[in-house]
């Protein structure tokens, strides 16, 4: 089920442009990071504060038909806005990994399982490794399993 409530899109450009690139095809057009040619998914969030609707995309990391959201931010001092609205309202998330969104349930992992999710992240995309040596923090790691 799609998340109630208003959208409020990014304030970002290239973000909300790939967003709505990714929608309106069904995840034909907008589906890679710029030039890379490496897959993105669309995570709808609900904003803990606002309440609203919020979207924006992901590199896709899949194992078994579950996805790691890598908080990342490309390596910036600070958690995105993103991770903090996902920890408050673990079940107020969908992603869309193709023609249609489904729902997920989001934890954050730790230890072991962590660290087999982020080989498998620097795996998929490896900038994830610079962006870890450009932070003090550690770049927080949520997995996303199907739910319904
Ligand atoms: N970011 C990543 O962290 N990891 C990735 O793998 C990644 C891949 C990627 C691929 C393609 C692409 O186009 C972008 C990609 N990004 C990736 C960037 C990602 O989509 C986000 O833009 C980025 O992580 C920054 O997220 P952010 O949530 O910090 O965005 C800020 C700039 C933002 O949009 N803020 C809004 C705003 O109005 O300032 C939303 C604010 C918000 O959510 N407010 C909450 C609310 O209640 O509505 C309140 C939050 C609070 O507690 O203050």
């Amino acid at each position: 089920m799609p998340l109630e409530g208003e959208y409020e899109p990014s304030p970002a450009a290239w973000v909300r442009d790939q967003v709505e690139a990714y929608e309106s095809s069904g995840g034909k057009r907008g589906n890679t990071l710029l030039e890379t040619g490496l897959p993105v998914v669309i995570v709808t969030a609900r904003g803990k504060k606002s309440g609203k609707v919020r979207k924006f995309p992901l590199m896709r990391v899949e194992h078994d038909g579950e996805y790691a959201l890598v908080a990342s931010k490309g390596g910036a001092p600070e958690h995105p806005v993103w991770y903090r609205n996902l920890v408050a309202d673990p079940d107020a998330v969908t992603i869309q990994d193709g023609p249609a969104p489904f729902d997920v349930h989001v934890t954050e992992v730790s230890g072991d399982e962590r660290s087999e999710w982020w080989e498998r992240a620097v795996a998929a995309y490896p900038p994830y490794a610079e962006y870890q040596t450009k932070t003090d923090r550690l770049i927080p790691v949520l997995v996303a399993r199907r739910r319904g």
